[in-house]
């Protein structure tokens, strides 16, 4: 069952000017598909015809297949990535989301801090990670297409901080995107819902076709 790219969960035009259509238009239509039809291309060849998104990147991890886990691991962070967005000052974090933040971070600003620092100060290409590790929320960031998914971690909140997530908007500024994109375009109320430790399934389930039909 081919995998499908999905569709962005706000309008193009929703998150300028701190991520602007342009970049969507490229980030989202031509490097997120690029994942996607890589992995579909590959799926027939591997016998993964069947599985689930989660299921192709655990193949890939297992088997030390680089390009297999590579494309499939980086169609789920994406697919993550867009969920974590919402347009300018549409949600705050809440509930039992922002008693974590306070008693881990000791505030918002704070975690907010620790994110941007994560995020702009990793080493070449990347994702910056709120995680649930345990009870406890953590910072993070992995490389390249790394994902939480496959480290036990509970996936609350990415970054991407690959050139291509913020160089038409800011050129060599990541540290100018990644305060931009965390003081103004976090979807909050995804964060949260992320602590029932069912994100991995929500971002595979937006796009794995499998999911539709059980659904
Ligand atoms: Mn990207």
């Amino acid at each position: 069952m081919p995998f499908t790219l999905p569709d962005l969960p706000f309008a193009k035009e929703a998150l300028a000017p701190h991520m602007s259509a342009e970049t969507l238009d490229f980030h989202h239509g031509k490097h997120h598909k690029a994942y996607v039809d890589k992995v579909n291309s590959m799926l027939a060849e591997k016998g993964l015809e069947q599985a689930s998104l989660i299921e192709v990147i655990k193949d890939g991890k297992e088997k030390r297949d680089k390009k297999l886990f590579n494309n499939a691991a980086q169609i789920w962070n994406h697919s993550f990535f867009w969920q974590c967005l919402a347009p300018e000052g549409s949600t705050r974090p809440s509930g039992k989301l922002r008693e974590l933040i306070n008693d881990d971070f000791g505030g918002e600003q704070a975690l907010l801090d620790q994110l941007a620092k994560a995020s702009a100060e990793h080493f070449g290409s990347g994702w910056g990670w709120l995680v649930l590790n345990g009870n406890k929320l953590e910072v993070t960031s992995l490389h390249d297409a790394d994902t939480p998914a496959v480290h036990g971690l509970t996936p609350l909140l990415t970054i991407d901080v690959w050139e291509h997530a913020y160089y038409i908007d800011y050129r060599n500024e990541r540290p100018k995107f990644v305060k931009s994109v965390l003081e103004n375009l976090i979807n909050w109320d995804f964060v949260g819902q992320n602590l029932d430790g069912k994100g991995i399934e929500r971002a595979d389930q937006s796009q794995n076709a499998k999911a539709d039909i059980i659904a």
